[in-house]
């Protein structure tokens, strides 16, 4: 079977509804790393150790000191032509919905708007004892650590979702009603291993939608593609985009 399938072209024009999944790959070379490929994170860390519920009640501590050390490597990337190119995509389309399973926050810098963050954002922190509203902290390094809840002193968490935790409800649902309804989907550089955000794919797919996998590694979505770029995303996405517009424009 051929790699990278060219031949699908849906007519933009025709188009009304889009939604996108990202992972980690599209913000790789805005220099934010992987978690599963060469140089991933899980390949020097245990995710058992650093990204679990139980490992944060086990040691707070680890856990924020390797919170801390990503933000400050987060902080110094800046989003890549792959995340401008899906801002820009927004306008294109009376529905559009952008999924990121990416806690970077690149798209929004990027000036998406319509966006779903399905793991939450490591800018954004939590009270432990679920009392007071979350808040947003920029500051690298952080001030103490562990970081404690600004208003009861409690321990504070990253508001980021761990292995085993439930994703946030309304994000969920606004995933899977992007997921049913859209005429095309667009997924770049995730390895899909990870659940539920995997199965929106293949939900898109059930009810009639266009598959687009940008990625320069096979998946186990590839197999439910129909069209597949074999490409980084900072370049590949934007040359699909448009060679997709000036279809349209013919
Ligand atoms: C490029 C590129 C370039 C490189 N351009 N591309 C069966 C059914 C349902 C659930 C489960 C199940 N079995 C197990 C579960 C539970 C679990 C799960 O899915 N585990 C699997 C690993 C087996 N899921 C959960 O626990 C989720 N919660 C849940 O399901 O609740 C209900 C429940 C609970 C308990 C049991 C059962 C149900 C929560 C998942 C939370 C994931 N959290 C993390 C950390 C977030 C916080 C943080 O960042 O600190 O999220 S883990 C990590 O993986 C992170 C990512 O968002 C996520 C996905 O990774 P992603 O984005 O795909 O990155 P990579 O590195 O894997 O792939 C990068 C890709 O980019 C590669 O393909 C490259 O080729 C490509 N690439 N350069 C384009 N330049
Ligand atoms: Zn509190």
């Amino acid at each position: 079977m051929p790699d990278t399938r060219e031949s699908v072209r849906i007519p933009m024009d025709q188009v009304r509804s889009v939604a996108v999944l990202t992972g980690a790959g599209i913000s790789a070379e805005s220099g934010v790393p992987t978690f599963r490929g060469p140089g991933g994170l899980w390949r020097t860390y245990r995710a058992e150790d650093l990204a679990t519920p139980d490992a944060f009640r086990r040691d707070p501590r680890l856990v924020w000191e390797w919170y801390d050390w990503r933000r400050g490597l987060i902080a110094a990337c800046r989003p890549n032509p792959a995340h401008h190119t899906l801002a820009e995509m927004e306008s294109h389309f009376a529905d559009f919905c952008l999924i990121t399973q990416n806690v970077d926050g690149l798209h929004r810098l990027a000036g998406s708007r319509n966006l779903v963050e399905l793991h939450g954002n490591i800018w954004r922190l939590r009270c432990t004892r679920n009392c007071c509203p979350p808040w947003e902290d920029r500051t690298v390094p952080l001030s103490e650590i562990p970081l404690r809840c600004p208003l009861c002193g409690a321990l504070a968490r990253p508001d980021v979702v761990w292995f085993g935790e439930s994703l946030p409800g309304p994000a969920l649902d606004a995933s899977f009603t992007a997921a049913q309804r859209c005429q095309v989907m667009l997924v770049i550089g995730t390895s899909a291993l990870v659940q539920p955000a995997a199965s929106l794919p293949l939900m898109a797919v059930q009810r009639g939608a266009t598959l687009v996998e940008i990625n320069p590694e096979p998946t186990p979505l590839s197999e439910y593609a129909d069209q597949i770029i074999r490409q980084p995303a900072a370049a590949g996405l934007p040359a699909w985009w448009n060679a997709w517009i000036s279809v349209g424009k013919r």
